[in-house]
């Protein structure tokens, strides 16, 4: 899989791409990261990227001649391709006002070749940029950034993960123990958002037993295997319950599962 980023601050992504998971993908040469440097598409001397809108207004627009002249000189597929069903590449723009990204759109990027993440910064991108030159516009979620950057880190981390030797092979191994046992959505399509399919993750613990007089929860330590899977999913229950209401609507509910939460609710 290839990454191209688009930026006016090539610099932002010197240190985050360079840990972990995402790091070892790039040493096993499993996705390779190019950054641009948007200004390198400007013709005048001070390298000019923005402008004033028209019709007024507050703040500074992204102009669009450097991006299309970016994209222009990397040889990408002509839209109309890029937007046909078993296209290979997508060119992306990260804004306020894109669609929400999650684990859907990261699994359909993951099936790409080549994503192109052009950052917006400013007080917006000229929409221009939005309808003929990227195939979607993306946004990571219901707050004020100061730009596109974040936004591209986020989806190169969340796309990295789902290409096949990526994890370990523990993590991955692990991976499947869940997904042979999730919930699964009308489509049939497995809830993979979240660790337990469809729920918030149960609470972790390790060593010490006994932390500060903070014990770990006995069930954990008594090595009945029954009861600690039990427990983990009536945890797990209750912290969506709590964190995410909404998830719970959504998500396929075992006769247990009902047990559990009716437990849950009476405890509160
Ligand atoms: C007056 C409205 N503006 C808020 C001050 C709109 C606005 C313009 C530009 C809001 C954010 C930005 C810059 N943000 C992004 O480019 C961005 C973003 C985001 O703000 N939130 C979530 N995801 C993303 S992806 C790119």
């Amino acid at each position: 899989m290839k990454f191209e980023i688009v930026t006016i601050f090539p610099d932002f992504f010197r240190g985050p791409l360079q840990h972990g998971i995402v790091r070892r993908a790039q040493e096993a040469g499993l996705i390779d990261i190019r950054v641009h440097d948007l200004r390198a598409f400007t013709h005048d001397r001070h390298r000019t990227v923005d402008d004033r809108p028209f019709g007024g207004g507050e703040g500074m627009v992204l102009k669009p001649e450097p991006l299309f002249e970016c994209c222009a000189a990397m040889g990408l597929e002509p839209q109309a391709a890029r937007r046909a069903p078993g296209a290979k590449e997508s060119v992306v723009l990260l804004s306020a006002q894109g669609r929400l990204f999650g684990q859907e759109t990261a699994e359909e990027l993951a099936a790409l070749e080549r994503v192109v993440l052009l950052c917006g910064r400013y007080e917006g991108v000229d929409e221009r940029v939005g309808e003929h030159l990227a195939d979607r516009e993306i946004s990571i979620g219901d707050y004020v950034l100061s730009g596109g950057e974040l936004g591209a880190l986020v989806i190169v981390d969340a796309v990295t993960r789902l290409l096949p030797g990526a994890l370990g092979n523990q993590a991955s191994a692990e991976q499947e123990s869940f997904s042979g046992r999730v919930a699964r959505r009308e489509e049939g399509k497995p809830v993979s958002t979240c660790a337990s399919g469809g729920l918030l993750d149960y609470p972790h613990y390790t060593r010490p037993a006994e932390y500060q007089g903070l014990p770990v929860p006995e069930v954990l330590v008594s090595g009945n295997h029954d009861q600690i899977r039990r427990w983990r999913r009536g945890r797990a229950l209750e912290k969506t319950l709590r964190n995410r209401p909404e998830l719970l609507e959504r998500v396929a509910l075992s006769e247990e599962d009902r047990e559990l939460l009716a437990e849950i609710r009476q405890r509160q």
